[in-house]
C-alpha cells in the first residue's frame, strides 16, 4: 500500500468511526479545539510573468522537467514527496493570463530527457503551433521552440503535451490559460483549481518517462487533489462574487460535483455560455473546464465529488468532499453581476452528416474509431471555412469525451434531441450509446486530431485525423 492510498484509507475511517479515545458518550465526535487544523490552505497556482511590456503582446517562458512533488497529508499536515514533471517547477504549471485579441508567445524549453510537445486544449491556432507530432517534430530534451498564439476567444483553456500524453500528463504537466473577455464584469475573487486524480503516485509517477498507463483510470478510487493539495481549506469573505474556473486535468477520472446552494455556471469549454446554467451539480469529464460562480454568504459549505465512473455514469456510493470552503467573515450574499452572456443559437441541422466516426471497445481495449486505431487511420477531408457536419457515435463500453484540435464545434443534437442551451465546446462527453451531431467551420489549414480525451484509450488507438484545405 501507498502512502497516499494508507492516507485514502485513513480519510475514509475518519467519518465512518469515532476517535479511539472518545469518552462518555460513544457517538459525539471528539473535537480537540486546541489543534491546529492540519489541512492546507487552497492557493491559486502561481502565474507566469508577462516578459514584454508591449500591449496585445503577452510573452512567457515555460520549462519542462523533472519534479519533486510535495503532497500534505491533511490529517497530519506531514508532507510526502514524489517524483513528478512540471513546467516552471509547480505543478499545476503557472497559469498563462492574456486578453481577448492579445499574441501569446511562449519560449518553451524541454529540459526533460524525453521528447515532448505543448498543446492548447480549446484554441484554435495555426497548425504548426498545434503540439502534435503528426507530420511535425517534437521538442528533442535540451531544445527550444517558440510558440506563437493568436488569441481569437475568451475562456479558460488549458495546455499539456501531446506526445506520450497518458505519460507524461499524468506525470504533471499541465497548466490553465486564461483569455480574459474585456466585457466580463469586476468579480472580488477568482479561484484557479485544476483537479487531478492520484492514485498510487509512488507507482504511477517514476522519474524519466517510465510508463503509467494504469494510472487514475476511473476517479471512483483516485485520490484527488486541487491544485496538488488533498482536502484544502479555501477561503472566501461573505458577500463577494467569486468566479470560480475549474479544469479537470486528470487521465481519466471523471468529477461529478455538487455543493450546498447548487451549481451556477457561467461559463464552458469556449467561454461565457448563452446564459445562467443552474443545477444540482456538473461533470467534468478530463479535459473539460467549467466556470461557477459562488456567491458566499452566512456559511460556508464543502464541494462535494459524488461517485461517477466511466463505464457507465453515476455510480453507487457516497460522496466525498474535495475541499471546505470557509466564510470569513460572514456577511449577507451579493447578487449575481451581470455577465455579457453571448446571444448564441445553436445552427440549425441540414440533416446530412459530411462524416462520422463510431468509437468502440471492450473495457480492457483495443479503443478504436471507425474500425481503426491510432496512426493507422483514414483522413478525413474538410474544407477550410464551411462548415461541416459530424456525427460521433459511441459504441464501445465507457463513456468518451469526444476532443477535436484546431476547431470548436457547436452542438446540434444529442440523441436526436437539441442542446439544452447553445452549446460551443470542445470538448464533450459521451454516454454510452450517445450519438452526438455537431458542425464545425475551420479556421486554419492543417491535420487536426480528433480523439477520446481519456488518455490511456487515446494513446491505445482512439485517435484520427481530420485535414484541413482550402
Ligand atoms: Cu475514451
Amino acid at each position: 500500500m501507498t502512502l497516499l492510498l494508507a492516507l485514502l484509507a485513513l480519510l475514509a475511517c475518519k467519518d465512518a468511526a469515532p476517535p479511539p479515545d472518545s469518552e462518555a458518550d460513544d457517538t459525539a465526535p471528539v473535537v480537540d479545539t486546541e489543534a491546529p487544523d492540519p489541512r492546507p490552505w487552497f492557493a491559486n497556482p502561481a502565474e507566469a510573468e508577462d516578459l514584454d511590456p508591449a500591449e496585445g503582446v503577452v510573452r512567457v517562458a515555460l520549462t519542462a522537467a523533472t519534479h519533486w512533488q510535495e503532497v500534505v497529508d491533511p490529517l497530519t499536515g506531514d508532507a510526502v514527496s514524489f517524483q513528478g514533471y512540471a513546467y516552471n517547477g509547480q505543478t499545476p504549471g503557472p497559469t498563462l493570463r492574456a486578453k481577448l485579441g492579445d499574441t501569446l508567445i511562449v519560449e518553451f524549453t524541454n529540459d526533460l530527457t524525453a521528447a515532448t510537445t505543448i498543446h492548447w486544449h480549446g484554441l484554435a491556432v495555426p497548425y504548426e503551433m498545434d503540439g502534435v507530432t503528426w507530420t511535425l517534430d517534437p521538442v528533442e530534451p535540451g531544445e527550444t521552440f517558440t510558440y506563437t498564439l493568436p488569441l481569437t476567444r475568451a475562456g479558460t483553456f488549458w495546455y499539456h503535451p501531446h506526445l506520450n500524453t497518458d505519460q507524461q500528463v499524468d506525470n504533471g504537466l499541465y497548466g490553465v490559460l486564461i483569455v480574459e473577455d474585456p466585457a466580463d464584469p469586476p468579480v472580488d475573487r477568482e479561484l484557479v483549481m485544476v483537479l487531478d486524480d492520484w492514485a498510487e503516485p509512488e507507482v504511477a509517477l517514476p522519474p524519466h518517462g517510465a510508463d503509467s498507463d494504469d494510472h487514475g483510470v476511473d476517479g471512483a478510487e483516485g485520490l484527488w487533489a486541487v491544485n496538488g493539495l488533498v482536502s484544502p481549506r479555501v477561503a472566501v469573505e461573505g458577500g463577494e462574487v467569486v468566479r470560480v474556473r475549474l479544469l479537470n486535468a486528470a487521465n481519466g477520472g471523471y468529477v461529478d460535483l455538487g455543493w450546498d446552494g447548487g451549481v451556477r455556471q457561467i461559463a464552458g469549454d469556449q467561454g461565457l455560455l448563452p446564459g445562467l446554467a443552474t443545477g444540482e451539480r456538473v461533470v467534468l469529464a478530463p479535459g473539460d473546464r467549467v466556470d461557477v460562480e459562488w456567491l458566499p454568504g452566512e456559511a460556508g459549505f464543502e464541494v462535494l465529488d459524488h461517485p461517477y465512473a466511466h463505464s457507465g455514469g453515476p455510480a453507487v456510493g457516497e460522496p466525498r468532499a474535495l475541499m471546505a470552503v470557509e466564510v470569513d467573515p460572514p456577511a449577507a450574499p451579493a447578487g449575481a453581476p451581470a455577465w455579457p452572456f453571448p446571444a448564441d443559437e445553436t445552427p440549425d441541422d441540414p440533416g446530412y452528416t459530411d462524416h462520422t466516426y463510431v468509437f468502440t471497445g471492450e473495457l480492457e481495449g483495443p479503443w478504436l474509431i471507425n474500425g481503426e486505431a491510432f496512426p493507422d487511420v483514414t483522413v478525413a477531408q474538410l474544407p477550410l471555412g464551411e462548415p461541416s457536419i459530424l456525427e460521433v457515435r459511441n459504441l464501445s463500453a465507457s463513456e468518451h469525451p469526444f476532443h477535436l484540435h484546431g476547431m470548436h464545434f457547436d452542438v446540434l443534437s444529442i440523441n436526436g434531441e437539441p442542446p439544452l442551451y447553445p452549446m460551443l465546446e470542445d470538448t464533450f462527453n459521451l454516454g454510452i450509446r450517445d450519438a452526438l451531431r455537431v458542425r464545425v467551420v475551420p479556421e486554419y489549414p492543417g491535420f487536426w486530431m480528433l480523439h477520446c480525451h481519456i488518455l490511456p484509450h487515446a494513446d491505445g488507438g482512439m485517435m484520427t485525423v481530420v485535414e484541413v484545405s482550402e
